[in-house]
């Protein structure tokens, strides 16, 4: 039995595309943001300590964080993997998704959440301020560096890992997603927007999206 606890709009859409991929048969589990302040129940803690999205119960395990899920089911299934010649950058990918891109999304996702959260009139100025200090002196150069990488990275290419499409393709896709909801800063991305379209264009995608809504969550925490 494979079960997969998603959270709806969230990096989990990852993990149940990756599952239409393999062709596998799976339970949803759907568990919704707090309407308020967008976090996840407490429920999923019971499962894991820290209660993140996704998590995977398979062959008797849980198994979290999205990187290590992927590569369970690559390593399994023996699909999704590396092309010949391209497994540093698929490893590359892979980790780079979480561990590099989604710090600066993460910290936009805060200031703008500390631009328009609830405070007096006379302390918004300040609020203000700081989200814009923050966002000035780091988020927005890391995002133009780290964005302006994977444009770079894309050049010429199809894929992050080769000539086929790979797991790091799914792993990278949702720091990129969120960067065109959320980095409306940066330039245009021709390469990026190519690759977003063809990999968003698969039929297995289409189904996750159908059946864990969108990736993105657009409200910021109130
Ligand atoms: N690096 C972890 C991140 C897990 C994570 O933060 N998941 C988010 C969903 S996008 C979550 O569960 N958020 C709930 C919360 O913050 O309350 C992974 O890739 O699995």
């Amino acid at each position: 039995m494979i079960r997969v606890h998603h959270l709806e709009t969230s990096r989990s859409t990852r993990l149940i595309w990756a599952l239409e991929e393999l062709g596998l048969d799976y339970e949803l589990v759907a568990y919704q943001r707090h309407p308020e302040t967008k976090r996840a129940p407490d429920s999923a803690k019971a499962l894991h300590p820290l209660g993140r999205f996704p998590i995977l119960e398979i062959d008797g395990k849980v198994i979290v964080e999205s990187g290590a899920i992927l590569t369970y089911l690559v390593d399994r299934e023996g699909k999704l993997c590396a092309a010949v010649g391209a497994k540093e950058e698929y490893t590359y990918w892979m980790h780079y998704a979480e561990g590099s891109a989604m710090l600066p999304l993460l910290l936009k996702l805060v200031t703008s959440g500390v631009r328009t959260a609830k405070v007096p009139f006379f302390i918004k100025p300040i609020t203000k301020a700081i989200a814009a200090k923050i966002d000035g002196t780091f988020t927005d150069g890391e995002l133009t560096a780290h964005f302006g990488w994977i444009e770079e990275a894309l050049e010429g290419r199809m894929y992050f890992a080769g000539d086929t499409f790979s797991a790091a393709d799914i792993q990278m896709s949702y720091p990129i997603q969120a960067s065109f909801a959320r980095a409306d800063m940066l330039p245009d991305r021709p390469n990026t927007k190519a690759w977003l379209d063809r990999v968003q264009s698969r039929p297995a995608f289409q189904r996750a999206l159908k059946k864990g809504g969108e990736p993105i969550m657009t409200g910021t925490p109130t």
